[in-house]
């Protein structure tokens, strides 16, 4: 069992990483509305990785022993001012993110659940791999400028990310596949 606080927050934060997920999924469809293919993927693939962030932490909970609620999520923005301003937007939103993991936690330390103070390791790792991640791209964006081709070189920047991050995938997979 976790202690009713944590098991509460625990809730809210399965809510926030299923609010990430539509998030994503709003951007990537504004991306390929505006013909920005590479940018559709990433945000396909970065919604999809989200739901799987939100299953996780439900199936945690129920493992222990506890009822994971499924949330209602708040409607996300729709349109865009610029690629720009998106990826500005997702920076903030990992950022909120991570500090909801730290309040997780923290309440985890306090009320001395070792098991979620465990669980939650993997989820700092991933906030951090995160946030470094959309702060190299908004580098690569700044260094490509607003001129009137920046969006075909955004899209390209991100196609290649797209790439590396299949590539990586498939030999991860690889490396835990069962020995023939
Ligand atoms: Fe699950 O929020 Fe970041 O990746």
């Amino acid at each position: 069992m976790i202690n009713k606080n944590l098991l509460d927050a625990l809730n809210t934060q399965i809510g926030l990483e299923a609010h990430s997920s539509f998030v994503y999924l709003a951007m990537a469809s504004w991306c390929d509305k505006e013909g920005l293919k590479g940018c559709a993927d990433f945000f396909y693939n970065q919604s999809d990785e989200e739901r799987v962030h939100m299953l996780k932490i439900l199936h945690y909970v129920n493992e222990m022993d506890c009822h994971a609620v499924t949330p209602a999520v708040p409607q996300p923005a729709i349109e865009y001012k610029s690629i720009q301003e998106v990826f500005k937007l997702v920076y903030a939103q990992e950022q909120k993110i991570t500090a909801a993991i730290y309040d997780l936690l923290s309440l985890a330390i306090e009320t001395k659940e070792h098991s979620t103070h465990n669980f939650l390791q993997w989820y700092i790792t991933e906030q951090r791999e995160e946030e470094a991640l959309v702060r190299s791209i908004l580098d690569k964006i700044k260094l490509i400028g607003e001129g009137g081709q920046s969006l075909y070189y955004i899209d390209k920047e991100i196609e290649k990310i797209n790439k590396a991050r299949m590539a990586a995938e498939t030999a991860a997979d690889a490396a835990d596949a069962p020995a023939a």
